[in-house]
């Protein structure tokens, strides 16, 4: 289990409380949209992301709460980039989080404007949930959001990603691609948990060094788990990017230095942690779960 401590899986259940609130209701017109949203966002994922906002805050001294609506926005954009990821003109999956991927169920028009519609959600959920004394934080958590979820951000490592599909790349290249597509978003949920919390700039440094690393071990192991889990735990379509001839760390290097180079980042993200003392040991522990991790 990647969220191996009673304080993460607190922090996940308040998460998915609050995306309920955050999300339009179903019921609410245009109704077909919001079902959309939320049968993507509701019931599944690890929210690993948002768990990573909260203990940042936490570490930095904040208080959990405040930072609810952030660890939300970054679920919410999170679901988008997976909706979008999962589209025919992108990877075509037919399976995400354990059940057809929301194309399959709304449609490929409808799809893309529930992840357009999760982005914008995201923002206003921030926006519209300052709490009092913390304006300029959340201004800052904002940015951090939206420059990470940019064309220097997630979207330029998708950009990158499709056009390497059949090509040969060097590590260096792909390490890029990764940080981009995967590490920024993880690197911004860790940044804007230390924003809201007031982060002295020592602890803001360790956490954004740490998200980098754990940004990097994260999607080698996303790598190693579509060649060798087992797709009824993993919830997605095992051996994709062998299918689609994805560059990936596997490819490039093999799989057991992959493993090699996933545990080396672990360790530089621990190590990161150093100036946090005690209060970093969670943050440790779910690193080295990450490194584990089945799904
Ligand atoms: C088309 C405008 C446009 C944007 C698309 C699709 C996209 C931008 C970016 C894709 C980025 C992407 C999907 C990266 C993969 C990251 C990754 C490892 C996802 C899986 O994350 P988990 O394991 O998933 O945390 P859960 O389901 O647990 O939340």
């Amino acid at each position: 289990m990647i969220l191996n401590r009673p304080e993460l899986q607190f922090y996940k259940a308040k998460i998915e409380e609050a995306l309920d609130t955050y999300l339009p209701s179903s019921s609410c017109a245009p109704e077909i949209i919001h079902a959309a949203m939320r049968y993507s966002v509701c019931g599944g994922g690890k929210r690993i992301r948002g768990v990573l906002t909260l203990v940042a805050c936490d570490v930095a001294g904040g208080r959990w709460e405040d930072a609810l609506p952030a660890a939300c926005a970054v679920e919410m954009i999170h679901a988008y980039s997976l909706i979008h990821d999962d589209l025919p003109c992108m990877d075509d999956d037919e399976l995400r989080r354990g059940k057809p991927t929301n194309h399959r169920v709304f449609g490929e028009a409808i799809a893309l404007l529930a992840g357009d519609a999760l982005l914008t959600q995201g923002i206003v959920t921030m926006l519209d949930h300052i709490p009092v004394g913390l304006e300029q934080a959340y201004y800052q958590a904002l940015r951090e959001l939206v420059q990470a979820s940019s064309t220097q951000g997630m979207i330029g490592g998708q950009v990158l990603d499709l056009a390497a599909e059949g090509k040969q790349l060097t590590l260096d290249a792909l390490k890029l691609i990764y940080r981009w597509k995967t590490g920024a978003l993880i690197r911004a949920a860790l940044r804007m948990g230390g924003l809201i919390g007031r982060a002295e700039p020592q602890v803001l440094e360790a956490l954004t060094r740490y998200g980098e690393a754990l940004g990097l071990a994260f999607q080698i192991t996303d790598d190693l788990l579509d060649l060798q889990a087992d797709q009824e735990i993993l919830g997605k379509t095992v051996g994709s990017d062998l299918k689609k001839q994805k560059a990936t760390y596997p490819a490039v290097v093999g799989i057991d230095e992959a493993h090699r180079l996933a545990t080396e980042e672990i360790n530089r993200a621990c190590a990161a942690l150093a100036p946090l003392g005690e209060s970093g040991k969670v943050l440790i522990a779910l690193a080295e779960a990450v490194l584990h991790r089945d799904h």
